[in-house]
């Protein structure tokens, strides 16, 4: 294969909602650089991209799937990517080593909830975009319609290089930029290209003009130029509307039919003749604040965007070339775990199907197997450079779920797996929680745990159980309360002897220090679990030696630690040592320990004690005419709404709500709003449980 440098390989990725046409469209691609025969189809399961089983029994994609084209000059990848946001993880990679993305909307719908969700991404990558209206055949399409949501979406930088038209009965598209129609056969093949029909003229014309105003405003010789002619050749535009792309302040709109092929030939031409090489793109800067310039004499720097087990082949590597040059059996040094690891094959890949090529030049994209200990995200350089590619800030964790395996001899196996997801998908996160005794698998959907438990059960033989994780509460004081206890054991040989006097109070950060007491020494604990113990010793004339004051408050942290009320972790709670009693001969460390903790359980006790839940900020993103279902099922959660944006035609609902009324409320929001309203969250705080709530849980507990 022919080697491409950085100013010829371009890297395109396809996203856009699900079901849009993204496959059909990365399969009429293949087909017509030459490299497909025959084209597959989603119903016929056979497209290149959709390789794997999951995919084809779902018609829908779920991984990125790197695929390679020759075009003329240049060496085009093209990059088909899933369009439900579950499989959000697998486009943020891809738009972080794509050079120009085209995003594809289906002329059904226009623009979707899903195609806001990746503008979103668009905006934070800011890559050059181009849309492409899909599905212009179908008798639902609407070009207008759809053209105007994106004009709603992304504002007047979109501009409408082409339009459907039929003309005798057959499907036509008008170009502005070439000035011509595409008259195409029913029965495929290369499309006639006609004069713009007197009919046409004039909006084409109209259109043409505005194209050329857009490309001349991004750079300031083509604006003189267009001063002094009246015009620019399509030459001139082509740099304009490429300047434009560059700068995200034009995005150009297309259109085609991917299932019949119409027009797919000539977008690839545009992306072949205008959208930016990987060298045009600005240069990244590294974590170490250095320039990533990608050029092929530059250091080698490879940034590992996905990784992917094929149990067949074990671990896939995918990277980008940043800089460079990658042979094979070079050794380059992985900057986070500082092993040296050998590339000894190097892919290019289209789909399953791997072809080997003996070196990789800057802005390409490519593959290796069996690398050591390389995970998505890591950044692989020639040993001796110290640098190292900012990673891809994946989404946080919209799902939790509790997973055991149900046989219980594959649990060791199943959380080695799920470590192995992990390595791969970085939105799947497995935690062992300590406190609730479960291991936790938060991921971004049910239909992203649905793939990762078919992967687990299809490819690895293991059936997993998925429940609803505990709830880790926290216990805490009310009210300040004083008790005493004396520890005494004597039988035979040494005995056991110490007493303790406390008083607790809630603690709370900036509270002043407590009064009435000859504070000797303070201690802060942050506790591990959240929250603070804040230890005073407060012994007078000696009656405990400072000595043991280490083994009273291990004895406090111990019953904080079991939590007297729930077995929660309890926080926020200040002890004053403040009287007791020792004795010469049997006091010792354990005595004390046990001492204090029998007291300071008791004043725990008796001190009004509350459970705190954790409490999560939630965003919810929502259509306006879908608010009233949203908010109506807010209010049965218990929630707190905190505020309300707006946001066009979608409203933000800010509001505050119980974790353990969280539970499977991706689904639930989805089937109220089918689909079309999204959500984040996180940890907020720990606050306190109702008391009809907290009742039952204290009933659990006994
Ligand atoms: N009529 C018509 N149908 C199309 C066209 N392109 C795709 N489809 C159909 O739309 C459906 C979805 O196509 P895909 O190519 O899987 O869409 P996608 O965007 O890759 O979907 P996800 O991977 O799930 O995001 C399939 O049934 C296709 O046959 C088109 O140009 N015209
Ligand atoms: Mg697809």
């Amino acid at each position: 294969m022919k080697i491409y440098d950085e100013k010829h390989i371009k890297n395109i990725a396809l996203v856009g909602a699900h079901n849009s046409g993204k496959t059909t469209l990365a399969e009429t691609m293949l087909f017509e650089a030459g490299l497909l025969n025959r084209r597959g189809s989603i119903e016929d399961k056979n497209t290149v991209a959709d390789y794997h089983q999951i995919e084809q029994e779902r018609e829908s994609s779920i991984y990125a799937t790197p695929l390679h084209t020759e075009w003329r000059n240049y060496k085009i990848n093209i990059i088909d990517t899933p369009g439900l946001d579950d499989f959000i993880g697998e486009i943020a990679s891809t738009m972080r080593v794509a050079d120009s993305l085209v995003t594809v909307i289906n002329a059904q719908q226009g623009v979707e909830v899903g195609t806001e969700i990746i503008w979103e991404y668009i905006n934070r990558f800011s890559r050059p975009t181009l849309f492409v209206i899909n599905q212009i055949d179908h008798p639902q399409a609407n070009f207008d319609k759809s053209y105007q949501s994106i004009v709603d979406l992304v504002g007047s930088n979109a501009v409408k290089i082409q339009y459907p038209i039929i003309i005798d009965g057959a499907q036509c598209i008008v170009d502005v930029l070439k000035m011509k129609v595409y008259k195409f056969k029913p029965e495929g093949g290369k499309p006639e290209k006609l004069e713009i029909p007197e009919d046409q003229k004039e909006m084409a014309d109209y259109l043409q003009n505005e194209l050329i105003e857009k490309a001349a405003e991004n750079d300031e010789e083509l604006m003189e130029l267009y001063f002094d002619k009246g015009t620019l050749n399509e030459d001139e535009m082509r740099l304009g509307i490429q300047k434009g792309m560059l700068n995200n302040e034009l995005f150009p709109v297309f259109c085609v039919s991917a299932l019949n092929d119409m027009g797919s030939g000539r977008l690839m031409g545009f992306i072949d003749n205008v959208a930016p090489a990987a060298a045009d793109l600005k240069p990244e800067q590294s974590v170490e604040g250095e320039e990533i310039v990608c050029k092929s004499d530059g250091p080698t720097i490879l940034f590992v965007f996905k990784t992917f087990h094929e149990p067949s082949l074990g671990q896939i590597t995918f990277f980008k070339v940043k800089s460079g040059e990658v042979k094979q059996n070079d050794r380059l040094k992985n900057s986070r775990t500082n092993e040296v690891e050998s590339l000894n094959q190097l892919f290019i890949m289209d789909g399953k199907k791997r072809h080997a090529v003996e070196k990789l030049t800057a802005g390409d994209i490519g593959a290796t197997l069996k690398l050591k200990s390389t995970e998505t995200n890591d950044t692989l350089h020639a040993v001796g450079e110290e640098i190292t590619v900012k990673p891809i800030v994946f989404p946080a964790a919209r799902i939790r779920k509790a997973v055991t395996a149900v046989n219980k001899k594959d649990e060791e196996k199943l959380n080695e797996i799920l470590k192995k997801f992990h390595s791969q998908d970085p939105t799947v996160v497995v935690k062992y929680s300590k406190e609730l005794k479960q291991v936790i698998l938060s991921c971004q959907g049910e239909l992203h745990l649905a793939t990762i438990d078919w992967a687990l059960q299809n490819l690895y033989g293991i059936k997993a159980q998925f429940d609803q994780p505990k709830i880790a509460y926290r216990e805490t004081i009310q009210r300040p309360a004083t008790k005493s206890y004396k520890h005494k054991k004597q039988s035979g040989g040494a005995g056991q002897f110490g007493e303790v006097h406390l008083k607790i109070e809630p603690w709370y950060e900036g509270i002043p220090d407590p009064e009435g007491f000859n504070i000797r020494g303070t201690e802060i604990e942050e506790l591990t679990w959240g929250g603070k113990l804040v230890f005073y010793n407060c012994i007078t004339g000696g009656v405990i030696d400072t000595r043991y004051m280490g083994a009273i408050m291990k004895g406090i942290l111990e019953v904080m630690e079991e939590g007297p009320l729930t077995g929660s972790y309890a926080r926020d709670i200040r002890v004053m040592i403040f009287d007791g009693k020792m004795h010469s001969v049997d006091s010792n460390d354990i005595s004390f320990k046990i001492a204090a903790a029998h007291a300071f359980k008791a004043a725990f006790l008796d001190a009004k004690p509350k459970l705190m839940e954790p409490v999560h900020n939630l965003e919810v993103r929502v259509p306006e005419d879908l608010m009233g279902n949203v908010m109506t099922d807010l209010q049965s959660r218990r929630s707190i709404i905190m505020g309300m944006d707006s946001d066009g035609n979608h409203q933000i609902i800010k509001a505050k709500v119980p974790l353990a009324e969280m539970y499977r409320y991706s689904t639930s929001l989805r089937s109220q709003t089918q689909g079309r309203a999204t959500f984040k969250t996180e940890f907020a705080s720990f606050e306190p449980v109702p008391q009809n709530v907290q009742k039952e849980l204290i009933k659990k507990e006994d």
